[in-house]
């Protein structure tokens, strides 16, 4: 399956409630011979009920209706229209991809942190994201540092046997700044390009926990010179806005520089994107469209669009 065939499943279901109530709204809109004349006030309500509907959140639907409102109409259809400005609104930040970037020198691998609260993904999307790096070519090695359970580090050993890379694992309850360090140490003796590093969930408000996260990145800064290279946030798009309030916090602790939106194939909120990219300003890296190792996507904003308004189906 193409990478857009699996982008539209993923966002089925989305986009059925999306086109549907696009469609009423059009149709009524039509009735009233709107190709003339400006989006009155009800399509302008009826607009913003749908996007808040979608989890596109109060102020990037305020942002969307209003500009649509604004812009005549020549011609163009609402839908067209509200294409647009979304667009607008997810290529404002810029995505950047842990398979793309330029291969690290020898001895130096690229540090790619995973933080998030409990049950996001995060295992789940290192374990995608190493077979991604391995089908293109780049060395990898996962480091677990959640020490809290032991079951978590078998896990994400499932996940590397799959993706087919190693990794460095540490006993449990030990310190995941110490595993980080060794993982680091083994990245650099065997050459990886990459390190992914897995992290044990946690709250947002749990202060401790977050300084645990301080204090692996003062680690990895330490060993390789602008470590850690990527912290990817894992954001579970089935929580929608709640999800917002941790990545705030997450971004003022632990220095994010990218979010993985999770579990989209489980929700109607896709809109949910719009609103990340919208309130946070950082950007959507991948996304997670189902359970298998083959489920993560790389985000492309054009393609997000087209795929929830049922584009090019
Ligand atoms: N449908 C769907 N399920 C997903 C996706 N990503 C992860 N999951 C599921 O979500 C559940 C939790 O995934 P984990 O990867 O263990 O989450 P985690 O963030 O590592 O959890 P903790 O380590 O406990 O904090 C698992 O059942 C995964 O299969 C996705 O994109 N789609
Ligand atoms: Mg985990």
């Amino acid at each position: 399956m193409g990478l857009f065939d699996k982008l539209k499943q993923g966002l089925q279901r989305t986009a059925q409630q999306l086109v549907d109530r696009f469609d009423d709204i059009v149709n009524q809109a039509d009735a009233a011979d709107a190709r003339t004349r400006d989006v009155d006030a009800e399509t302008a309500e009826a607009l913003e009920e749908v996007l808040l509907m979608a989890d596109v959140g109060v102020a990037a639907t305020a942002q969307i209706v209003g500009a649509v409102t604004r812009r005549q109409r020549r011609g163009e259809s609402l839908r067209e229209l509200v294409k647009q400005e979304m667009l607008r609104v997810l290529e404002a930040t810029t995505p950047t991809f842990a398979t793309q970037s330029p291969g690290a020198s020898v001895g130096k691998p690229h540090i790619i942190l995973v933080v998030g609260v409990n049950g996001v993904g995060k295992t789940t999307t290192i374990g995608k994201l190493a077979k991604q790096l391995t089908r293109e070519g780049r060395t990898t090695l996962i480091c677990a540092a959640d020490t809290f359970r032991a079951a978590a580090v078998d896990q994400l050993q499932i996940w590397a046997d799959r993706a087919g890379v190693d990794i460095v694992r540490a006993r449990e309850g030990s310190d995941p700044a110490a595993v980080v360090f060794d993982a680091i140490t083994a990245g650099k003796a065997r050459q990886r390009h990459v390190v992914l590093v897995d992290t044990a969930g946690r709250l947002h408000t749990r202060t401790n926990l977050m300084n645990e996260l301080d204090k692996i990145r003062r680690v990895a800064s330490r060993e390789v010179p602008g470590a850690p290279h990527e912290v990817l946030l894992v954001l579970d798009a089935t929580v929608g806005q709640n999800g917002l309030a941790q990545a705030r916090e997450f971004a003022n602790v632990a220095g994010v520089t990218g979010i993985v939106l999770t579990k989209l194939d489980g929700t109607a909120k896709g809109g949910i994107a719009v609103a990340i990219a919208h309130d946070l300003k950082l950007p959507i890296c991948y996304i997670g469209v189902g359970e298998g190792v083959d489920d993560l996507l790389p985000f492309s904003p054009r393609d997000y669009v087209d795929a929830i308004f049922q584009e090019k189906w």
